[in-house]
């Protein structure tokens, strides 16, 4: 369903097999080459969400190839099963054939919440380019605010993200404020090998070249 002008929600859309190898591959990410880490952020502090990349890596305000506030090693490839899923997600979404076959996303950022992370109110702007970010959702349910590109407060609506969700956020809805308030712990059905926590993919095209 349609939540803002460009912003497709499709809930249920990974089968809980594709659910069960994405955190497989999640879970390799985690250990390496860049482990898993709770970014610093400029002034000081440090996200309770835990972040891993593929393709760039991501650091507030900049997408860069090696991880230079982890261990200074490259990120891992980012694989051409990836890219084929983006695109699925996009025709999925959208029904737009050809805006989903030019669609190649070159990062993804994965986040891991525990039952206490939350992720404020903000906007994705350090991508060079406007394409479409696509949102894979796995483990337990969270609160999904969605808010205005004017404001990181109201107005905004609030969803709910489950296992197996498909968000994608396009055209007018890319750059509005959106946050995770709440994680309901212990909602994970174990089956997709995360006994806890949440998961999320978001694969964005950076507009970078080497
Ligand atoms: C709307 N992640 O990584 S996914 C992020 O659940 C991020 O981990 C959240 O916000 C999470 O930056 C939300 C949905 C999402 C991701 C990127 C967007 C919504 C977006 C970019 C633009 C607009
Ligand atoms: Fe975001």
């Amino acid at each position: 369903m349609e939540i803002s002008p460009g912003a497709v929600h499709l809930p249920g859309w990974l089968t809980p097999e594709q659910q069960r190898e994405l955190v497989t591959a999640c879970r390799a990410w985690a250990t390496g080459p860049v482990p898993i880490r709770h970014t610093r952020l400029p002034r000081g502090g440090v996200m309770s969400v835990q972040t891993v990349c593929i393709g760039w890596h991501w650091q507030p305000y900049k997408y860069t190839r090696t991880a230079d506030d982890v261990n200074g090693e490259r990120v891992a490839e980012f694989p051409d099963w990836m890219v084929q899923l983006g695109r699925r997600a996009l025709l999925d979404a959208y029904g737009d054939t050809e805006g989903a076959a030019a669609y190649t996303p070159d990062t993804a950022l994965i986040n891991f919440y525990d039952g206490q992370a939350k992720l404020g109110m903000h906007q994705d702007k350090d991508e060079r380019s406007s394409a479409p970010v696509v949102s894979l959702s796995i483990g337990d349910t969270c609160v999904f605010r969605v808010g205005n590109t004017e404001t990181r407060t109201k107005p905004y609506t609030d969803i709910e993200l489950a296992s197996g969700d498909l968000f994608v956020f396009g055209g007018p809805s890319r750059y509005v404020y959106h946050g995770v308030p709440k994680v309901y712990e212990g909602t994970a059905d174990p089956a997709t090998g995360l006994a806890s926590g949440r998961l999320n993919i978001t694969m964005r095209v950076t507009g970078l070249t080497d």
